[in-house]
């Protein structure tokens, strides 16, 4: 049968049928339970993971200080030349690695290989600007003083990731973390363990043939008692968490109460607003991809469509007939256009959706439904679907991580922009237009209240270069490009003297 050469990339990749799910550096190690991971995509085991402990967290941390001491003292520059090698790596295990992103979480292969394009972009984006760390220089109002600012490195950064971007997110951070000197301790989400230990192998690699101490890079597959361990661990300056709203609220709160620092990457409920001035074939590709990609699972993923009256029946209509050439499917076939979901609780959770939508007075124009038979065993494929809504519904209100549509009418583009802004998440955000006035509004301060808002393109697939991240229950976080390098190290203020006198600042008087 066709693995799509599955079996000959976890080899590649350096995975075992089971694994220590605990590394630092090349010392691999675990005490915790054994979890099975299988494929969404066909139901069959990939391999075991024996879990790390929070004795085995403990490890990590005290191979991280020791290593952090060491890598403070490496130069930025020399710091990003370790970084470009591990783009040069990612390259060479680009089609293993991606192929194992689409075959543990289900996403297409372009999707998968698509990730692995990130981490490599953001390593091109990290290189370049372990040279660039700049800080301000001030004039200083006292003679004889020079005034400056400078960056330092945190210490150890902690990452917590979610399933759907089992690889992706991990980079953003750790080439930022480590070009500014951090060290990191990572915990994937234990759906994607392997992808998790493939990606310590790759960095493993790397540190060894540049004989860097271990602990620069740990990774932890653990239960929650462990991820709870890292959000209290005083030990860890900045917590980056990427998840739901309900555990981004507790994670917030405790990093908060022991002043650490966190970026948080939370919920989306993204829209795009289709103006009667839209491009329509473009607005079609940009929504459905929107809305299947992932098959729904993006914190990106376009969730609602708020159309203008004029061209709703066009848009709708047009939506229904591209809905019913979406090809279904096993991911690594590069046919389809919609793999599984992540496990059947998604597929419960997807379920609910339905049921809540309808009785809060939905009307199903595509219905969903789980898909049964050949080459759908893992009970894990479901249709994508679409609902004419109120946006007020609950459902409506609250992200559900799977392809359910939501589409609702506008008549003027302030009540649209109200629509887009009042759910109680603010990640992505999108208008087709071809209408300057429209475009401007959208994007102003009387526009979108998100963290990402763009003009005639989807709310997902932004790029590496731009700050990724949203507003209000998205958590406020930013992580990747701009100076989002800012978060990942401390400021320091310096103040030098070089007279032999002491004026005081703000002009005052102390003589003995
Ligand atoms: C996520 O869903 O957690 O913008 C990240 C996008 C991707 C990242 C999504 N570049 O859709």
């Amino acid at each position: 049968s066709n693995d799509f050469g599955i079996q000959k990339s976890l080899e590649n990749l350096g995975l075992l049928s089971e694994n220590k799910g605990v590394s630092t550096g090349a010392d691999y190690f675990a005490s915790g339970e054994t979890i099975d991971s299988y494929s969404p995509t066909n139901g069959s085991l990939i391999a075991k993971i024996q879990m790390g402990s929070v004795e085995d967290y403990e490890k990590c941390i005290a191979e991280a200080k020791s290593a952090f001491k060491e890598f403070r003292m490496i130069p930025a520059p020399k710091r990003g030349e370790l970084v470009r090698q591990f783009g040069l790596k990612l390259r060479e295990y680009k089609d293993d690695l991606g192929k194992l992103v689409s075959y543990e979480m289900g996403k297409s292969l372009q999707e998968g290989l698509g990730e692995v394009q990130e981490m490599i972009d953001i390593c091109d984006f990290a290189v370049g600007l372990s040279r660039q760390l700049h800080g301000y220089t001030m004039h200083s109002e006292r003679p004889g003083h020079r005034m400056y600012e400078q960056y330092h490195p945190l210490g150890i950064v902690g990452v917590i990731s979610a399933f759907n971007f089992p690889v992706a997110v991990w980079a953003w951070n750790t080439a930022l973390a480590w070009i500014c000197g951090n060290v990191t301790v990572w915990k994937p989400s234990e759906k994607v363990g392997l992808c998790g230990i493939a990606c310590q192998n790759i960095i493993n690699e790397v540190l060894k043939e540049n004989d860097m101490p271990s602990g620069i890079s740990s990774m932890i597959v653990g239960n929650h008692e462990v991820g709870q361990k890292l959000v209290d661990d005083k030990n860890i300056a900045l917590v980056s968490f990427t998840g739901s709203t309900k555990v981004g609220r507790m994670v917030g709160r405790n990093v908060a109460e022991r002043f650490g620092k966190s970026i948080l990457e939370l919920g989306g409920n993204n829209a795009i607003i289709i103006s009667k001035d839209a491009d329509i074939d473009m607005t079609i590709i940009g929504a459905v991809f929107g809305a299947v990609g992932t098959a729904g699972q993006r914190c990106t993923s376009t969730r609602r469509l708020i159309i203008h009256e004029d061209v709703y029946d066009t848009v709708v209509e047009r939506l229904k007939s591209a809905y019913s050439q979406l090809k279904i499917g096993n991911p690594l076939d590069e046919n389809n256009h919609v793999g599984p979901l992540i496990d059947k609780d998604a597929v419960s959770q997807y379920l609910n959706s339905i049921e809540n939508c309808k009785q809060q007075g939905g009307k199903f124009i595509v219905e969903g439904g789980v898909l049964e038979g050949q080459g759908f065993e893992s009970g894990c494929y479901i249709k994508p679907c679409i609902a004419e809504v109120e946006n007020s519904y609950k459902v409506v209100q609250h992200e559900t991580f799977a392809p359910i549509l939501y589409v609702m009418k506008y008549k003027n583009l302030e009540d649209a922009i109200a629509t887009q802004n009042d759910v109680p998440q603010g990640l992505s955000s999108a208008i087709m237009t071809n209408n300057l006035r429209e475009a401007e509004l959208f994007l102003s301060q009387a526009g979108s209240d998100c963290g990402i808002a763009n003009v005639n393109i989807g709310t997902s697939g932004a790029e590496i270069g731009g700050a990724f991240g949203g507003e209000k229950e998205t958590g406020g976080g930013r992580e990747s490009g701009s100076d989002v390098w800012k978060y990942y190290m401390r400021r320091q203020t310096n103040t030098i003297n070089y007279t032999d006198s002491l004026p005081l600042a703000q002009g005052i008087k102390f003589d003995l």
